[in-house]
């Protein structure tokens, strides 16, 4: 395979939800040995550290937790993105899905400056597709995909200059849609396949239909990998855990079906919380989801450590 730059970019963002926790995430996934793992597969990994929010003041709003901290993340994220892009491959540790407002939001103006079409694979339980208006727990973590596809309803965010259009965003792992997401979903056009989809029709034929249309157009593509698009039984560090989620092998799969298109130009890992993990092990499943993702196949795993 071909070796990449990688560029680990931690982002210990905590603000887009009211439990803590997920400020760890970045150190958890150095502790479960993500750069050796990258480097053992022949990639060239940088560890940039963990970027820190801009200070941003702006008048809290009702209904919505955290705003200012989080619009300070979004645009530091967002020139963090554009930087690591630049170099190659950004990896950013989580933090919360807030965190996609500023990664994603970078991400799409580089490929912009860079004439391709970009493309967001959004590997979650939810659509994560409120606008500040419409959502009910009043946490930012979310809306990440309401504010990138160009939505009203984000007032103090930066503008978004380049929307990502909805036929280029694909969700992948829905059980939990809150009704207001729902309506703008089916009004929309981002492809969407819950779990009852997959249980049916499998995961590998969705996602392949995916990956040819971004392989078809030229395009970048962000994949965005929230922990509880897997099953808490094989994930539990996450604060918004849904029964039914994918298993070890499907999201395997997943990984190793993006690695062979050739197309990811950046990943988040979200919603780790390493506080409620078990003796690390969603840390390094989420690593080694990683590793397949960047070129590790079956038959490159070694027997595992014992922990
Ligand atoms: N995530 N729809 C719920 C809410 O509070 O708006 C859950 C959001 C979960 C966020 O998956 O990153
Ligand atoms: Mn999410
Ligand atoms: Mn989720
Ligand atoms: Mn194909």
């Amino acid at each position: 395979m071909t070796n990449q730059t990688i560029l680990l970019v931690g982002a210990p963002v905590d603000s887009g939800k009211a439990r803590q926790g997920c400020l760890m995430g970045p150190d958890a996934y150095r502790t479960a040995r993500l750069p050796g793992a990258l480097r053992d597969l022949g990639h060239d990994v940088t560890d940039l550290g963990n970027v820190a929010a801009d200070a941003v003041e702006i008048a809290p709003r009702d209904g919505l937790n955290n705003l200012a901290e989080t619009i300070g993340w979004t645009q530091a994220l967002s020139r963090a993105a554009q930087a690591a892009m630049a170099q190659g491959l950004p990896i950013f540790l989580g933090g919360d899905h807030s965190l996609s407002l500023g990664t994603v939001h970078g991400a799409a103006a580089q490929a912009a400056a860079q004439g391709r079409p970009q493309f967001v694979l959004w590997l979650d339980a939810h659509s994560d597709f409120h606008t500040c208006e419409t959502t009910t727990s009043g946490n930012l973590h979310g809306t990440p995909l309401a504010y990138l596809t160009g939505r009203m309803g984000f007032d103090g965010f930066p503008p978004v200059p380049h929307p990502v259009p909805e036929d280029q965003v694909c969700i992948i792992g829905l059980r939990s849609v809150d009704e207001p997401e729902r309506q703008m979903l089916e009004a929309s056009n981002i492809r969407r396949h819950d779990m009852r989809d997959i249980d049916e029709h499998g995961i590998a034929k969705p996602l392949d239909a995916f990956l040819d249309t971004v392989v078809g157009a030229g395009g970048a593509l962000h994949v965005s990998l929230d922990v509880d698009f897997l099953d808490p039984a094989v994930a539990p560090a996450v604060g918004t855990t849904v029964p039914g989620g994918a298993t070890v092998r499907e999201a395997h799969l997943v990984m190793e079906m993006i690695h062979d298109a050739g197309v990811m130009t950046s990943l988040d890992l979200v919603e780790l919380n390493p506080m409620l993990d078990e003796r690390g092990r969603t840390a390094q499943l989420m690593v080694d989801l990683a590793a397949s993702a960047l070129g590790r196949t079956v038959f490159d795993r070694p027997t595992p450590r014992i922990l």
